[in-house]
């Protein structure tokens, strides 16, 4: 399955969109002052009769979020948004609390969230919303309580079976196998991993498989490297480790590409192409998944939004047009799914550039 033309062409602007989320992000990172980085900043969120949009996301300093945040400047510009950036060096379960609280004193019209605890960012955002703010979580879901829509990649269980299908392949369905997750709070990745487990659990296909460990590697590099390492260690029998994380499947095949397990321990989940690249070509990786996370970022600046106009409520069955990518319909639970999920491997990955 591949992106079509056009998306391609697109997916390479934005590449260049994603550098310039990168600097400002760098900036704001540097100078340790994690406030409000919007591209003009003479043009502060909500003054002067242009509607805010704020993106939180679960940090900074992660390179997926930077191709999110790509989409997210690109269509917030299109829609005449004041767009800014605003989020925690780490995603820990209540590090967006004070951004938020910020956000909701700037009046910001449209907060756009990945959780990174679905509950602990709930009382910041009940106030944004009693100030009138609209709310969509992306990537990484809040309690369903605090926001209006989540724009969420795949549908979850997909995500799921793609990674299980693939790790039962590159095992011959039959094995130990580990979780390298992100963070122990975050929405998206508990729900991912309840589905693989489920399929382990209940799939005749995988009954030859068994989950032994879970670990977090909390989406930092250095501390997903060392727990890499530490699943190995333990689990001297360990056929293959799934990292649902862009940074966490970095760091593992980092690891292990340069160990005796190279080649021999299977490695899937969500990753980068451009991230990913050197370690299918060097055989450290077969195949792994994702989806086009610049679409992601768009698809949220739209949904905003179309709840600031009106065009949506939330409710099952709105629909709204997310620009070039076309008409989206708010589905059960207010989900609205960008998809769809690319597999990647030695044939495809120099096709993306992302
Ligand atoms: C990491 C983050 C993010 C997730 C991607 C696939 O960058 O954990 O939330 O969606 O991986």
């Amino acid at each position: 399955m591949e992106f079509p033309t056009y998306t391609r062409g697109r997916t390479l602007r934005r590449a260049a969109a994603a550098v310039a989320a990168l600097a400002t992000v760098t900036l704001v990172a540097s100078g340790c002052a994690l406030t409000a980085a919007s591209d003009d900043a003479s043009s502060g969120s909500g003054s002067g009769g242009t509607e805010s949009i704020a993106f939180v996301p679960k940090q900074l300093n992660n390179p997926y979020t930077d191709v999110v945040l790509g989409g997210g400047e690109s269509a917030s510009k299109a829609i005449g948004y004041d767009y800014s950036v605003v989020g925690p060096l780490e995603a820990s379960a209540s590090s967006q609390v004070t951004f938020l609280n910020t956000l909701t004193q700037q009046g910001t019209n449209v907060i756009v969230i990945a959780a990174n605890d679905p509950d602990a960012v709930g009382p910041a955002l009940k106030e944004a919303r009693d100030g009138g703010a609209k709310i969509v979580a992306f990537d990484s879901d809040t309690n369903p309580d605090y926001r209006d829509v989540f724009v969420s990649q795949v549908e979850a269980k997909d995500v799921a079976l793609i990674q299980i299908r693939q790790m039962s392949e590159q095992i011959g369905g039959q094995g130990d196998i580990a979780i390298l997750s992100a963070t122990a709070n975050a929405t998206n990745q508990n729900e991912w991993i309840k589905y693989i487990q489920e399929e382990v659990d209940t799939n005749p296909d995988y009954a030859g498989i068994t989950i032994v460990s879970t670990v977090y590697g909390d989406d930092d590099d250095a501390k997903s490297f060392q727990e890499a390492q530490g699943l190995l260690q333990a689990n001297p029998d360990l056929k293959g480790i799934i990292s649902p994380t862009t940074v966490g499947i970095a760091a593992t095949a980092r690891y292990l590409s340069t160990s005796e397990y190279k080649g021999k321990v299977a490695l899937t989940g969500l990753g980068l192409p451009n991230e990913m690249r050197e370690f299918v070509k060097d055989g450290t990786v077969t195949a792994f998944a994702l989806w086009d996370p610049a679409q992601l970022g768009e698809v949220a600046a739209y949904a905003g939004q179309a709840l600031v106009d009106g065009t949506i409520t939330g409710e099952e069955g709105d629909t709204f047009t997310a620009g070039d990518l076309g008409e989206r319909t708010v589905g059960a639970d207010g989900i609205v799914i960008v998809g769809p999920p690319t597999e990647f491997d030695a044939d495809n990955i120099d096709d993306y550039d992302f």
